[in-house]
């Protein structure tokens, strides 16, 4: 976007210096080149926005822009009038008008819109959802449940959107289908379109069906509420009942992505339009890292969303494993990190030297012989450029008939690489991963016969290639494999913890499959094998974001009268912190993983589903903490909709948030903060705790025990932090603190950031 903008001004200025003949023609399109999209927050009109007619708002936000423009102007100026998720709206402004707004009376500031990016089967049976039995048939698969999706479009007619044993959607829905009539069904029972920079738009309707013609809506949709599909296999791999995590819930698809991103105004549109037609939960796998929750359009979205009850689950960013790489921060947003399953599409590299290393690839020809090629490392010759096998890098290496290792990263695509090998002649690929990718490989539908390893084996391979004169190698492909004791891991890409927004928040909140993820595609996923397919396998918090949509549309049928927050408890909560092995979750260097790779832990829905407890948050709530976060009364006020005085409002620490879990930042002075529980069990209940103290930290807890005789009591206790003495000199430490009855642990992760 920012791209095409500096193309057209420098296009332009380059007509005009050569032929000024032509200024005349161009003059126009160059003052609207100078326009941009501003998102523009003001203050509330007297009664409110929700219940004034569309034009009444429209005309209200009009009186902003520039007098000088004829109303039919400013009409078309104005791109979106927000009702719901903002006190403000979206228009095409230059920057002198954007300046000459802010002595309007009501304006509260004005940004040119952020373009964001995409965080880009078998997963509900890894999760334990069985189709016959247990929590999934109990929460009647998410039934009546509406999931709204903000992202590329999607593909109606494909098999994982058929209605089939699906009821009409509900009395309160409101949505639209923007496709031909019979597209839309009782399992897709909305589809929009908001793109105002993809072209023209008269009053933000874009005339556009909102189609997918880059897979990851389609994908992410089916994921989160795909229905039954047999026989799902992509390349004959993975090949079972597909089916998404609540295959009974209703979808409404919000196209705000397009091939330039994912504009502000779009997201806000598409958020303000899913709360009016009445979605259950917003599922967005998107974002554009960490900022101010004012200047935050998701977490400003968000924050209206689930005031009105509705669940938000977002993508935690693929910007890991380095600290601090986050989107989507906000603590009223469930934050979605990624992990394996324990599913691997197995391709070994098998070595001249009998040594063998097992890696992965989702393209498994099966004519591929087994006998020894001979062995090239790309980069031999010292050049970087081919040690990442750059387009064109191999052209004058010999790499004929040969096998080739490639290094990843150098910005160059996975399978690119694989084509920069077969077009130099290269018969096959060993893909070895870089350090900072560790052990985290990833099952791509390579061009040719490939596989990628872990920089471990890659370092071995390279070892061996420079230990003999004729080193040999080939990939002996294992296809799919089910029952990977170490998995879920955290994978490297995953975004991590601390956040930068509210450090005294712990995020992500929780991890849930999103490596080597089976879900629904719309074109024909093309390979040299001339297998075709309506399913593809794809990675990304993208794809951990929409499991755990569905998990709180689950748990949203089961439990009706939950809040967005006690949902989000409930999967905090009750969040696994073993492997299918019973060890310690690891990271992507086979490490235990720390508080800031996985918060919580993975998901598991069926445990979510009966959590004990509950840490309950109520709209209000967020005051103080906001307050506390040390934000303007106008910026408090522009996220919570209405006037706030902050020094009217009992401001507090982030950490004293009744969030389910503790990031406590704490100096030589000890900090005290208290949590209320509700208890959501039957009968009468006895909670002991059970501590783990973060090293160099006191922890004490009071009350030792707190007693329920009936549902929905609370009872509130206390923990005080103190740092001790020694000191191991770690920038953080980390454990955790438990209420543990009969029938419930009620797990709260703890982490220490020393100041
Ligand atoms: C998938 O499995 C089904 C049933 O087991 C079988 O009939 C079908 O041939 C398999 N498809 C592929 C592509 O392996
Ligand atoms: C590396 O190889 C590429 C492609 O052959 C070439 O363009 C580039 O100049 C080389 N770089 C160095 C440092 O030799
Ligand atoms: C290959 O061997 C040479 C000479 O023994 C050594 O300098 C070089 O570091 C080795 N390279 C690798 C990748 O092991
Ligand atoms: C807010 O300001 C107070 C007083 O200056 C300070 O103690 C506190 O750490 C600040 N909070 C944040 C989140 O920056
Ligand atoms: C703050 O409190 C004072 C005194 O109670 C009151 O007069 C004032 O209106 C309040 N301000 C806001 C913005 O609520
Ligand atoms: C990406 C890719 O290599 N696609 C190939 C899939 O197979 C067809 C038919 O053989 C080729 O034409 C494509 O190039």
């Amino acid at each position: 976007m920012l791209q095409t903008m500096v193309a057209i001004i420098v296009s332009l200025v380059l007509m005009l210096s050569l032929s000024p003949s032509m200024a005349v023609t161009v003059d126009e399109t160059e003052e609207s080149s100078l326009l941009s999209t501003y998102i523009v927050y003001v203050t509330k009109p007297e009664g409110g926005v929700n219940s004034m007619q569309s034009v009444d708002l429209d005309s209200f936000y009009q009186s902003f822009l520039p007098v000088s423009l004829s109303s039919a102007d400013r009409e078309q100026r104005l791109v979106y009038s927000y009702r719901n998720v903002v006190n403000g709206f979206a228009a095409k402004l230059t920057a002198e008008e954007a300046k000459a707004m802010e002595t309007k009376e009501g304006f509260v500031s004005a940004h040119v819109q952020k373009i964001l990016s995409l965080h880009t089967t078998h997963t509900p049976n890894f999760l334990g959802l069985h189709q016959n039995l247990g929590f999934w048939k109990q929460s009647n698969f998410g039934k009546g449940v509406i999931i709204g999706v903000l992202d590329t479009g999607i593909t109606p007619g494909h098999p994982s959107f058929s209605d089939a044993g699906m009821p009409p959607p509900p009395a309160k829905w409101k949505g639209k289908c923007e496709f031909d009539a019979t597209a839309c069904n009782n399992k897709l029972i909305g589809a929009r379109t908001f793109q105002t920079d993809s072209k023209p738009t008269s009053g933000g309707v874009a005339a556009d069906p909102p189609t997918d013609d880059e897979g990851h809506g389609t994908h992410t949709s089916s994921t989160a509420a795909g229905n039954f599909v047999e026989g799902a296999s992509v390349f004959g791999q993975a090949n079972g009942t597909a089916s998404g995590i609540a295959p009974l819930a209703h979808l409404a698809m919000y196209k705000v992505c397009g091939g330039a991103g994912c504009a502000e105004s779009d997201i806000l549109a598409g958020m303000d339009t899913a709360i009016d037609d009445g979605a259950d939960v917003l599922s967005l796998s998107l974002g554009g890292g960490s900022a101010p929750f004012y200047a935050d359009s998701i977490a400003m979205g968000a924050f209206s969303a689930t005031q009105k009850g509705i669940f938000v689950s977002c993508s935690a960013g693929n910007e890991g494993p380095s600290y601090g790489t986050l989107s989507n921060e906000a603590p009223w947003i469930l934050t979605v990190g990624a992990s394996t399953v324990d599913r691997i599409f197995l391709a070994s590299a098998q070595l001249g030297n009998g040594k063998g290393y097992e890696g992965e690839s989702i393209f498994q020809p099966k004519d591929f012989p087994s006998t020894q090629l001979p062995l090239v490392y790309s980069g031999a010759n010292g050049n970087e450029s081919a040690a990442v096998c750059a387009a064109g890098s191999l052209s004058s290496s010999d790499v004929q008939g040969k096998i080739v290792l490639c290094e990843r990263g150098g910005g160059i695509g996975r399978i690119d690489k694989g084509q920069t090998v077969k077009d130099a002649g290269g018969v096959a690929m060993i893909l070895m991963n870089d350090e900072l990718n560790g052990y985290s490989t990833l099952a791509d539908p390579h061009v040719l016969p490939a596989t990628h390893v872990s920089f471990a084996a890659g370092t071995s391979i390279k070892a061996y290639i420079n230990s003999t004169s004729s080193p040999t190698a080939t990939v002996v492909f294992r296809g799919t494999v089910i029952g990977k004791k170490s998995a879920p891991e955290v994978t490297s890409f995953s975004s991590r913890g601390p956040s930068f927004a509210s450090t005294g928040i712990l995020k992500p909140d929780i991890i849930g499959p999103g490596v080597n993820i089976l879900a629904a595609w719309p074109i024909s996923v093309e390979n040299n094998t001339n297998t075709k397919s309506t399913f593809n396998v794809i990675s990304g918090t993208s794809m951990s974001c929409p499991h755990l949509s569905g998990v709180a549309a689950l748990l949203k049928g089961s439990h009706p009268d939950w809040s967005p927050a006690a949902i989000k408890s409930a999967i905090m909560t009750s969040a696994d912190i073993v492997n299918l092995g019973g060890k310690p979750i690891i990271d992507q260097n086979l490490l235990p993983a720390d508080v800031f790779a996985v918060g919580s832990g993975h998901v598991n829905p069926s445990k979510a589903n009966d959590p004990g407890l509950i840490y309950d948050i109520q709209s209000d709530d967020y005051i103080p903490y906001l307050c506390g976060l040390n934000y303007t009364d106008q910026e408090v006020g522009s996220i919570v909709q209405r006037t706030v005085s902050c020094s009217n409002e009992s401001s507090i620490p982030e950490a004293q948030l009744n969030y389910p879990s503790f990031s406590i930042i704490l100096g030589s002075t000890p900090q005290t903060y208290t949590r209320t529980v509700t208890y959501v069990g039957q009968g009468n209940a006895i909670y002991n705790f059970e501590l783990v103290s973060p090293e160099g930290v006191d922890v004490t807890v009071k009350p030792e025990q707190i007693m329920f005789t009936g549902t929905n009591q609370k009872a509130t206790y206390s923990v005080t932090f103190t740092k001790t003495q020694k000191s191991s000199g770690a920038a953080f430490s980390q454990g955790y603190l438990n209420w543990v009855s009969g029938l419930h642990t009620v797990r709260s992760p703890i982490v220490v950031i020393f100041e």
